[in-house]
């Protein structure tokens, strides 16, 4: 019997794809990697996707795992061979329990990250993962590319919101590691293997994830400044008076917000006159257990001092919910704007905070010099060291000229990232982007150890081939 029959014992004809209707799954969203599989298969169970991992060991063939296709790394893109077989988890999308005694919610891989937090809501919960991606990433996704997103600085990265999962191994086995435990020191920790993985070592089926109680009162503002290291000492202050209640630090060019009003003109900067043209942007935003009167004393005395001292310009305090989804609309949109201004080069790096502002001024100096006129949109999580350090092309470039450099630009701005001490991906994973770039920044023995758990895992090199290490 043939290999796509045998598939289709497994998950049923109508959800084993091929020819056109794989298109979606072979091109990654922002169109820069293409590659061709074998087909797609979709299963809808634990049990599918352990069946289908037997036969593809059996037949030593490839597998890519795919969620929502919006990473940004080409991780879930298969390669040009089309020998791979796609195995997109979109149909394992149940919430399995929800338990408001142990504060866990227990879901499947294909999940949609808003309704995960949607759940947790209806339940007077909060599960805080929080990116502009929500609306179509998938939980099993998340996990793989441990995602970050805007409120690490409070709740971590993905990887600190998980407790437990339920893996596929390449060789067709179901661990059920679906633990509710804060605490379980029972040896190597396999969980956090697989997390930030990007589906070389295995399949992500469920998760256990940690929730929280929801905020009683929340205080958000869109700060004007004059500089980045204003940004840094307004960062350094909210944290000392907010403490554990600063859920939200980012920071934005002016350029690239204006870029989003511009592009979408029913969105408006909070500002008028002079500061409207402030070279920075922040938002800052405090999420308060006691009350929305202890939520605004304790931001009027931070953000108060801030004005008086002259490290901000103006400040934009939101007075309703409308007025706050509008601020995190206009930070949320800028992926999408970037992407319809055209192809632009990436890098996703994090610095220790008090090097940030010296990483860019010198980046960009050392850019500008090279490639004079080429644009720069800095944007990101600020209160995590995290930046979107991206770079788009001069004015008289065309876009194809732009990335005919685009080696020589990784290479310069992620030099810098390493003598700034910092990393070459905060939170996107590496990928097929970056698979190569890390073999210039991990030492030697980082590397083997890596290639050696890969080999324990997945012996025959079947997960993800191509994908963060080189095989
Ligand atoms: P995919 O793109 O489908 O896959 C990503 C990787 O995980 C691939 O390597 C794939 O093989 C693997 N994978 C997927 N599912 C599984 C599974 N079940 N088991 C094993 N491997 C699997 N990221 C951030 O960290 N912070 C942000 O603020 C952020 N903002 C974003 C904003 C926008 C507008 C967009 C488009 C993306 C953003 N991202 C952000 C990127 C982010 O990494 C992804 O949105 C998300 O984490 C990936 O989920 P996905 O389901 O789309 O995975
Ligand atoms: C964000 O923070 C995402 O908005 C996307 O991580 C970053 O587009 C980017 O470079
Ligand atoms: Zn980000």
């Amino acid at each position: 019997m043939s290999t796509l029959k045998q598939l289709e014992q497994i998950v049923g004809a109508t959800q084993v794809l091929t020819g056109e209707a794989m298109t979606p799954y072979l091109i990654d969203w922002r169109g820069r990697y293409r590659g061709e599989a074998l087909a797609v298969v979709r299963p809808g169970s634990t049990e599918e996707v352990a069946a289908v991992m037997r036969l593809c060991a059996e037949q030593r063939i490839p597998v890519v795992p795919s969620g929502g296709n919006t990473g940004m790394c080409g991780g879930a893109t298969p390669d040009e061979t089309g020998l791979a077989l796609v195995v997109c988890l979109a149909r394992l999308n149940r919430v399995r329990e929800l338990d408001t005694d142990n504060d866990t919610i227990t879901v499947e891989a294909g999940c949609i990250l808003q309704a995960v937090q949607e759940a947790a809501r209806a339940a007077g919960r909060l599960f805080p993962l929080s990116l502009a991606a929500e609306g179509s990433c998938t939980i099993g996704g998340n996990l793989s590319t441990n995602a970050g997103g805007t409120q690490v600085l409070r709740y971590g990265n993905t990887r600190e919101l998980a407790l437990g999962l339920e893996v596929v191994t390449p060789q067709g086995e179901i661990w059920n590691g679906l633990r509710g435990l804060r605490k379980d020191n029972t040896g190597y920790d396999l969980r956090d293997l697989y997390i930030g993985s990007e589906g070389t070592l295995g399949i992500i089926t469920a998760a256990t994830m940690k929730l929280y109680p929801m905020p009683v009162a929340q205080r958000i503002a869109m700060l004007a400044l004059n500089s980045l290291e204003d940004a840094i000492a307004v960062l350094s202050r909210a944290r000392a008076g907010f403490g554990a209640s600063l859920t939200g630090f980012e920071v934005m060019m002016g350029p690239v917000l204006k870029a989003v009003v511009r592009l979408y003109p029913q969105q408006r900067l909070p500002f008028d006159g002079s500061s409207a043209d402030a070279p920075w942007f922040a938002i800052l935003e405090l999420s308060d257990s006691e009350s929305a009167e202890h939520a605004q004393a304790r931001f009027e005395s931070v953000l108060g001092a801030a004005i008086e001292d002259g490290l901000v310009v103006d400040a934009a305090i939101a007075e309703n919910i409308a007025q706050s989804k509008a601020i995190w609309h206009l930070r949320e949109s800028i992926p999408l704007a970037e992407a319809e201004l055209g192809k632009s080069i990436k890098h996703d790096v994090s610095i220790p905070i008090s090097l940030i502002g010296k990483f860019v001024k010198t980046t960009n100096a050392a850019l500008q010099e090279k490639f004079p006129g080429i644009q720069h949109i800095v944007f990101g999580h600020l209160g995590d060291g995290n930046l979107h350090y991206n770079v788009a092309r001069a004015p008289n470039q065309t876009e194809q000229e732009l990335l005919a450099n685009q080696y020589e630009v990784y290479q310069l701005v992620h030099d810098s990232v390493h003598a700034h001490a910092g990393s070459i991906s905060a939170e996107h994973g590496v990928g097929q982007l970056k698979r190569d770039e890390l073999t210039r920044y991990k030492s030697e023995l980082e590397l083997r150890l890596m290639k050696q758990i890969k080999q324990a895992l997945d012996p025959h090199g079947l997960m993800n081939p191509g994908k963060v290490l080189q095989t």
